[in-house]
């Protein structure tokens, strides 16, 4: 006799989002193993990296002693239970968490293991799109194993699956991510925040009412600060209540594409796809030269550089089938200051002649008074060739520089 069928159960579709704990806090603890459950903030600058004392322990960086206008991107969870969170300034922190540490950002070791967790979930489930350095949605539907029940349990393969996804990001990289995982991208979002940290949740559509429902309206992304204060306004404040309003009153209190996506979304309806390709936004080639180049004595070799980049990247734009409107600079200078300057063209370009003079001309638009680190080239506002509407000529239309300071440009040298 057959078995009964219980993956009928489960939707057509299970999608998972993934979203890394306290990230940038969380791989800063890696290195500092030391500050674990420690209330610490990342958001100060290089000066405030912790100092090596001489028995071999280090010195970190106190909120209280922090002086200027950066804010944290993130912080420990036990500097949330003081207070402190994304996005606030560093000095109002320092406020409520005066004891709390303090670390400067490094984004390149985030985007490390960016690559690292991303990694290690395509090996289980390929299907993945990205949406910034730390979380994905992915497509679990079709990942074998997954609408197999255990035991009684007909969610008990999508649990194992999830499980696994967790371990090999942990394995790959040390750190905890939490996951949910609903019949769609706008649940999914919602539930992977439910339990952090190193949540899993699991909803099907028989748990909206219990567990989304009772939730505020700005859980739901899509619903900002704006929509917000005027569901308010209206006396909605929990996803149930716009869920319980009337489909036409929305869209006449919201306009009709609004108002009708807010009755969809309170109902935890979402039929958008996983997008696992995305077009770039810009292809660049950069590079940190081994000792500071000064612009003057060291002409012969920066000009080198620069073909060399322009050579690269017009390579990378050949094997990946684009050219390019706005070619773009990039100069670092000895103290780190960076310096970009742009200019968008007529009519796209690739070729490496081509990037060459466009550089060139952006280059003119600097001030060099300092020893150069780093130089880099952009291509932006890409297109394939062959595509109608890659070119925009304006009659009359002067190349459109951006980046530049206001007010008389400064007089300089015509370098490399
Ligand atoms: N970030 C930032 N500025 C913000 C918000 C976030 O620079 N205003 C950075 C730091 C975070 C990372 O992006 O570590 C990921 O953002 P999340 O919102 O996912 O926050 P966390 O991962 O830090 O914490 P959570 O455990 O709540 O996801
Ligand atoms: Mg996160």
């Amino acid at each position: 006799m057959a078995a009964p069928d219980s993956s009928a159960a489960l939707p057509e579709r299970l999608i998972a989002h993934l979203d890394m704990d306290a990230f940038y806090a969380s791989v800063e603890l890696l290195r500092y193993p030391e500050l674990k459950g420690l209330p610490v903030v990342i958001g100060g600058r290089r000066e405030h990296a912790p100092r090596l004392r001489e028995d071999g322990t280090r010195e970190f960086s106190r909120l209280r002693d922090y002086t200027g206008r950066g804010v944290a991107t993130t912080s420990t969870y036990a500097a949330r239970d003081l207070g402190v969170f994304s996005a606030m300034g560093l000095m109002k922190a320092a406020l409520r968490a005066p004891d709390a540490i303090l670390l400067p950002t490094d984004f390149d070791s985030y985007r490390h293991y960016s690559r690292l967790f991303k990694a290690a979930v395509a090996e289980i489930a390929p299907v993945i799109e990205d949406r910034g350095i730390d979380e994905i949605y992915i497509d679990l539907s079709a990942v074998p194993g997954i609408r197999e029940p255990v035991g009684f349990d007909p969610l008990g393969g999508v649990r194992a699956v999830a499980r696994e996804i967790k371990n090999s990001v942990l394995r790959a990289t040390n750190l905890s991510c939490s996951i949910g995982i609903t019949p769609n991208k706008l649940l999914s979002k919602i539930a992977s925040e439910l339990d952090k940290p190193d949540g899993l949740t699991i909803l099907t559509a028989a748990d909206i009412q219990t567990r989304i429902w009772p939730l505020a309206v700005r859980k739901i992304n899509g619903i900002g600060p704006k929509a917000a204060a005027r569901l308010a306004a209206l006396g909605i404040e929990t996803v149930g209540q716009i869920a319980a309003a009337e489909p036409q009153w929305l869209i006449e209190q919201f306009g009709k594409s609004y108002g009708a996506w807010l009755h969809e979304a309170s109902h935890g309806r979402d039929n958008r796809p996983v997008v696992t390709h995305s077009e770039p936004v810009s292809i660049s080639r950069e590079t940190t030269f081994e000792r500071d180049l000064h612009a003057v004595h060291d002409r012969a070799e920066l000009s080198r550089i620069l073909t060399r980049l322009c050579e690269q990247l017009a390579g990378d734009l050949l094997r990946k089938g684009y050219q390019g409107r706005t070619v773009g600079i990039k100069l670092r200078f000895e103290g780190f200051h960076t310096v970009t300057r742009d200019l968008t063209l007529d009519t796209p370009v690739a070729q490496a002649a081509e990037l060459l003079r466009a550089a060139r001309s952006c280059l003119k638009r600097v001030q060099f008074d300092k020893r150069l680190r780093l130089l880099g080239v952009r291509i932006g506002s890409l297109s394939h060739p062959g595509d109608a509407s890659a070119a925009r000529p304006r009659r009359g239309a002067r190349p459109v520089a951006a980046g530049e300071p206001p007010g008389p440009q400064p007089e300089t040298l015509s370098l490399f």
